[in-house]
């Protein structure tokens, strides 16, 4: 179970945040109308949310996964891969001592960026990606063996984090879309698969029994309704232009 989390207001220059996406600009005051309903939703699942202001040196900033790893007992500060976005990280460290005694760090030449991380108890399946270097994923293993937990790596090459094509929703049960419908690493999961046409769905985040899944996206809907999840809906339809999932929104611990 969560019981808190932090989120970061999206800045102006949104706009200006990476992006593979052919979707168009982001507009802005539809984003942060997004962004509230987003930290209502957070609300309702029973978390208490801290909100950052926004950070106009940073355009992605507002995708605060990406730049912490959080588990029950420490937290772990990330190195993103991003060049523009590695700056981020400096003003999560004193967000986080509110809230950790110990806080480890990626170092640099080691690349993590935490969308690439995926929890499963107390496993952690670190994603290979073009943000996530074999390095940063070594660092990363080492310090959550360090504190009696595992990990492991898993190549991936469609998307740009791992979450952004697999989530895992507790109970053994595994959203997969994709490169992950049939990944070795997963077969031991119950797979619910999202369709190719829904694959940004695949990226529905369970916070304490509830499901947020992104607007839109109706067989989804359905599939993880169908495994036995309430399901809240949220529009972010503003954030996908710039290759921002749902779960990248927050960081929940
Ligand atoms: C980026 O490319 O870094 C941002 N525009 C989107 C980051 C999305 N993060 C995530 O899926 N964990």
């Amino acid at each position: 179970m969560f019981s808190k989390a932090i989120v970061r207001t999206p800045c102006k220059n949104l706009v200006n945040g990476l992006t593979a996406a052919n979707l168009g600009l982001p507009d802005y005051e539809k984003a942060l109308l997004q962004h509230q309903d987003y930290i209502r939703a957070l609300e309702e699942c029973g978390l208490k949310v801290t909100v950052l202001a926004a950070d106009d040196d940073y355009p992605d900033s507002t995708f605060v996964e990406d730049v912490a790893l959080l588990t029950q007992n420490f937290a772990i500060l990330t190195n993103p891969g991003a060049p523009s976005r590695k700056g981020e990280v400096a003003s999560m460290l004193p967000v986080l001592k509110d809230h950790y005694q110990i806080i480890e760090s990626i170092a640099q030449k080691g690349t993590v960026e935490a969308g690439d991380v995926m929890m499963v108890g107390k496993h952690f399946y670190i994603g290979l990606s073009e943000r996530t270097n074999l390095l940063g994923a070594r660092q990363m293993i080492h310090l959550l063996e360090t504190h009696q937990m595992t990990g492991s790596v898993i190549a991936l090459t469609d998307v740009l984090h791992l979450k952004t094509g697999v989530m895992y929703l507790e109970n053994n049960n595994l959203l997969v879309s994709g490169e992950f419908v049939n990944k070795p690493e997963f077969k031991c999961f119950n797979r619910l698969e999202v369709d190719a046409d829904e694959a940004y769905a695949a990226n529905s985040v369970w916070i304490n029994g509830t499901v947020l899944t992104p607007k839109g996206f109706p067989k989804t809907k359905k599939l993880i309704e169908s495994a036995g999840y309430s399901v809240r809906e949220v529009d972010v339809s503003e954030f996908q232009k710039i290759d921002g999932g749902l779960s990248c929104l927050s960081l929940r611990f």
